[in-house]
């Protein structure tokens, strides 16, 4: 018995891990793109993914494609006065050569608005990442249950 606890303890404390996939395109590496299941009926959901330029000139990530919802969009939510609010990330998110950058900090998220149907965890949607420098990229974000684990602001995204 102390066994098994020991081993869900394990499992619990890497949630990530379980659902974890990459992607690599040049010197572009993308980590665990993801999805945060929504209840039934919301009209947006918040997406989430790690970037890490290992090319030795910056790049940005300008947009986000895919047949899954009506558009993607780039976010920064912040909270000012107590009061939430989303802007849209006019310039991307900004990948400075060598570094990992995590599109979730900072309150940062790719917003998918309308999608086509409800995305319950273990789903995927296709989607394309669009970067200044390194092209387009087809990857697959993968929806998983709302984690409290996450951030500040990425549990509260306005449906
Ligand atoms: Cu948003």
């Amino acid at each position: 018995m102390k066994r098994l606890l020991a081993i869900l303890a394990i499992a619990m404390a890497s949630p990530l891990a379980a659902g974890a996939h990459d992607f690599t395109s040049g010197t572009m590496y993308i980590d665990h793109p993801m999805i945060q299941e929504a209840p039934p009926g919301a009209r947006v959901l918040g997406g989430y993914v790690t970037l890490h330029n290992q090319g030795a000139e910056d790049d940005r990530l300008v947009g986000i494609e895919t047949p899954a919802a009506e558009k993607v969009e780039l976010h920064r939510s912040t909270v000012t006065d107590g009061i939430a609010r989303m802007q849209p990330m006019t310039d991307g998110l900004p990948l400075p050569a060598g570094e990992i950058v995590w599109l979730g900090d900072n309150g940062t998220h790719a917003m998918f608005v309308q999608p086509d149907k409800r995305y319950a965890a273990g789903d995927e949607l296709p989607a394309t990442l669009i970067f200044e420098k390194a092209g387009r990229i087809d990857i697959t974000f993968k929806v998983e249950e709302r984690s409290t684990d996450l951030a500040p602001g990425h549990g509260e995204h306005p449906q």
